[in-house]
């Protein structure tokens, strides 16, 4: 039978304007609370762990049954367990670095899955007032305007996004660091925008072919992999072969051909899975 998300997308997109309010609000003050969390370059902050609990009790009061996956609970000790129930996958500031430094891309990033799968993917930059949502068999929207991958085919063509991630842990900067030195004289061009649900954002609107990081967690890609495959794109395991949501590594393309060439050139990191 199918599923009828309406109510669900309605409260959850009148939350997160609300909370991106907040962000937009906090992201300029120079006097922002920083904690330190997995390394010396991993942070939260008040506004990560406040929006966080403005989205788990909004949605739990609508929906008392509903589970929840989301960023500051899990470091804060919460399980990260993805089961069959509706479960609201959460980033409450995706880009936390970024809104430190008050550098706009930092946005909410929240999804809805069930049986496992995502039925619902917003990402909101308030800073940018960038608003992409999807829906599941529904297409995927930039500020209520369809949007679409750019449908490039070839590596050689391609604006590839990529990441250096919060922790200095040396293999993982070793690998980081042989991929763009393979990928720079292969492609048109790297970026890095900070936040992974953002760099996501771009490859489903087609501002740019591909993303891929290690080291991610689910909170990071949950709303960007409806996003992006209602958009016309594929998200997959950077090694080629299907995703694994919990494996903290993503590789996400314009078309599967992108993906392809992409995986076959990259290093290849395997993070502790969650
Ligand atoms: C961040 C990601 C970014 C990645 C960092 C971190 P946070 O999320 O979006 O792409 O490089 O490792 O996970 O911590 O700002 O929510």
């Amino acid at each position: 039978c199918t599923i009828n998300t309406d109510e669900f997308y309605k409260v959850v997109l009148e939350l997160t304007k609300s909370c991106g309010q907040l962000i937009k609000e906090r992201t300029s003050s120079r006097t922002k609370k920083i904690e330190i969390k997995s390394s010396a370059i991993d942070f939260v902050t008040e506004t990560d762990q406040e929006v966080e609990q403005l989205l788990v009790e909004g949605l739990t009061e609508a929906f008392p049954t509903h589970k929840f996956i989301g960023e500051e609970s899990v470091s804060s000790g919460a399980q990260c367990l993805l089961t069959d129930a509706p479960t609201w996958i959460i980033d409450p500031v995706d880009g936390t670095m970024n809104f430190v430094h008050s550098f706009p891309h930092s946005c909410i990033s929240i999804a809805l899955f069930i049986n496992k799968l995502p039925y619902i993917g917003i990402i909101y930059n308030p800073m940018l007032n960038q608003l992409f949502t999807a829906r599941k068999g529904m297409g995927a929207y930039l500020n209520e305007e369809k949007i679409t991958v750019s449908g490039t085919k070839n590596l050689a063509d391609s604006l590839i996004m990529m990441e250096f991630g919060t922790s200095r842990d040396p293999e993982r900067r070793k690998v980081i660091l042989e991929n763009q030195h393979k990928l720079i004289p292969q492609v048109h061009g790297l970026r890095a925008l900070g936040s992974a649900a953002l760099n996501m954002a771009m490859v489903a609107c087609g501002a740019a072919e591909a993303y891929f990081e290690f080291g991610i967690h689910i909170w990071d890609i949950a709303a960007g992999e409806l996003i992006i495959t209602e958009a016309g794109g594929v998200v997959i395991d950077p090694a080629g072969g299907e995703i694994d949501r919990l494996s903290r590594r993503v590789l996400a393309a314009s078309s599967q051909e992108v993906a392809d060439q992409l995986a076959k050139e990259l290093s290849q990191f395997y993070p502790e899975r969650d």
